[in-house]
């Protein structure tokens, strides 16, 4: 299909989930969520202390919005850097707000599904934040192995961590990368160990870790809500609840084009069509580098495969 007109999802509008009404008054504390408890937030203040808001009838507030508080009274600010995706039920969920770093975590056990690092890499730069891919487990056998076939895949893309959060090694490169009171959050699937680093990451730090299952290799759902942690280094983390689907919310055909990882290299001249989807257009410089292998014909599936499932996301069910 040619750049097709994508039919966009039913919306009850943009501020269903998670794009905040507009302040509804001036002044206040200034907060920011620190947790999400579904009728009300967690809003830690300035000066450390942290409060439980609730929120008003059809208010949205999630992890990392900047709030004011007055009396029992929330505003939130408009945020940016807003994480999202669509849950198994198609409902758009906002994960965080203000997000500048993502951190994508996988492991050698359990392994992502296919696709969900490039899904992971384009939303986030839709959405204006910094992906950056962190292997956990590089304790176990098979790491050092997966640790290079990322590395060759997605070096070029940004930073690629190899970390063991059960020996803290490597970690302090997480917390480098967030520097200067950045905000950054970490998603990945179930089991793959974003509590457990960052249980690493911040002493005293005892977030629920969950074994995985023993016949299934997968991780149990541990984490069950988003909670935002400081980091002794300045900046902040989010741990989420790990979801095997990373489904795009409002991410158009064009930004994976743009955005996807390993792509960056041979982008550089652009391609003849300033709306090239990179598939059969004349004067794409992917399809180029494609038949001279410069970019691997597998990479190329996996974004056509990205690519499709954007312009029908009413069908998508896996
Ligand atoms: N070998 C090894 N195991 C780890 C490491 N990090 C975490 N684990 C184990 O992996 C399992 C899952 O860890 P969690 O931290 O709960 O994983 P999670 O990503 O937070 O999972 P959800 O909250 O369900 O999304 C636990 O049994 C951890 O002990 C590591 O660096 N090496
Ligand atoms: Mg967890
Ligand atoms: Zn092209």
């Amino acid at each position: 299909m040619a750049q097709g007109r994508r039919k966009k999802p039913a919306r009850l509008g943009r501020n269903v989930e998670g794009a905040p009404l507009p302040p509804d008054f001036e002044g206040g504390r200034p907060g920011l969520v620190v947790a999400h408890h579904g009728v009300a937030v967690l809003v830690r203040f300035e000066d450390g202390n942290e409060e439980q808001i609730w929120l008003q009838p059809k208010q949205r507030a999630v992890v990392g919005d900047r709030v004011r508080v007055e009396g029992d009274r929330l505003a939130v600010d408009p945020a940016r850097g807003v994480l999202r995706r669509r849950d198994p039920r198609g409902r758009e969920r906002t994960i965080a707000t203000n997000l500048e770093g993502l951190g994508i975590v996988v492991a050698v056990e359990p392994r992502e599904p296919p696709g969900y690092i490039d899904r992971g890499f384009v939303i986030a730069r839709a959405a204006g934040i910094q992906p950056f891919l962190v292997l956990n487990k590089t304790d176990l056998d098979e790491g050092g192995a997966l640790g290079t076939r990322l590395e060759e895949i997605y070096a070029d893309s940004g930073p690629v961590l190899r970390v063991s959060a059960e020996r803290a090694e490597g970690i302090e490169g997480i917390a480098a990368l967030l520097a200067g009171g950045k905000l950054g959050a970490f998603v990945g699937p179930s089991g793959v160990g974003k509590s457990s680093l960052l249980n690493a990451l911040v002493p005293d730090l005892d977030l629920r870790v969950g074994e995985l299952n023993r016949g299934s290799g997968k991780g149990t759902h541990t984490t069950t809500t988003a909670t935002l942690h400081a980091l002794e280094s300045g900046g902040f983390l989010v741990d989420t609840a790990g979801f095997k689907d990373f489904i795009a919310v409002d991410v158009e055909p064009l930004e994976a084009a743009a955005f996807f990882p390993g792509f960056e290299s041979v982008m550089g001249e652009g391609c003849r069509f300033r709306d090239c989807l990179h598939r059969s257009e004349p004067g794409c410089c992917v399809l180029a580098a494609l038949e001279s292998g410069a970019i691997d014909e597998r990479r190329h599936r996996a974004y056509r495969q990205l690519v499709e499932e954007l312009e029908n996301p009413d069908t998508l069910r896996r």
